[in-house]
């Protein structure tokens, strides 16, 4: 398999999926603002949605969507738990989450590295951001991860969301259950080997 990406982006999520899962893969990296690869190919004829992440399987199909590429990553070896099975009420619970944290954290956060973001649009959403974050806190009390003791592709992707907050000031020094969280997922050594071949450790 090889994974589309740019360093610190979403698709940290899928590539710290990879790492955990053990699967072989390589990577690609994609530079999103010029729309090319390292190689100076251009980016939007291989995936025309022109964002990453995207995943080329063995078959040679490729699959974009952040959720959807961590849940196959999943299902290719699920012995290593990072989705509960298909079908099992869990496995809704995971996708409950995954759509959490895509539409309310992933885009929400996101749209504060736009610089044509103003104040006064900032401050309009803040608030609406900040009860999520809120709520979010209240789950993580007590629970070593999203859906327990158990480490899913979620937290791969919670945990690369949460990175961003700092790069964009927000604050989430209200909750301190968010620092220990990111702490105990990047401490997992495949997050850490994920971090360190992005660059970001
Ligand atoms: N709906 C997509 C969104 C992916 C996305 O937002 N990717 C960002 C990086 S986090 C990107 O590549 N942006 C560049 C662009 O939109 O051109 C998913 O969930 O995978």
């Amino acid at each position: 398999m090889k994974l589309y990406y740019t360093p610190g982006v979403c698709s940290l999520a899928p590539h710290i999926a990879l790492r955990e899962a053990g699967l072989p893969f390589e990577l690609e990296k994609v530079d999103i603002r010029a729309g090319k690869l390292a190689s100076g190919e251009e980016y939007a004829p291989i995936n025309g949605k022109g964002y990453v992440p995207a995943l080329v399987l063995e078959n040679g199909e490729m699959l974009t969507e952040g959720p959807a590429i961590s849940q196959y990553i999943a299902d290719q070896a699920p012995a290593s738990n990072l989705a509960p099975a298909p079908g099992t009420m869990a496995r809704y619970r995971l996708q409950e989450w995954l759509n959490f944290i895509s539409t309310e954290l992933h885009k929400g956060i996101g749209a504060f590295f736009n610089p044509a973001m103003t104040p006064e649009w900032r401050a309009a959403v803040t608030p609406r951001l900040n009860k999520r974050l809120a709520w979010l806190a209240q789950q993580l009390e007590g629970r070593s991860y999203l859906m327990g003791d158990t480490f899913t592709v979620a937290d791969a992707y919670l945990f690369t969301v949460l990175r961003w907050t700092k790069a964009v000031n927000v604050d989430l020094s209200a909750w301190p259950v968010f620092q220990a969280y990111s702490d105990r997922v990047a401490a997992r050594p495949h997050v850490a080997a994920a971090m360190q071949a992005e660059g970001l450790a």
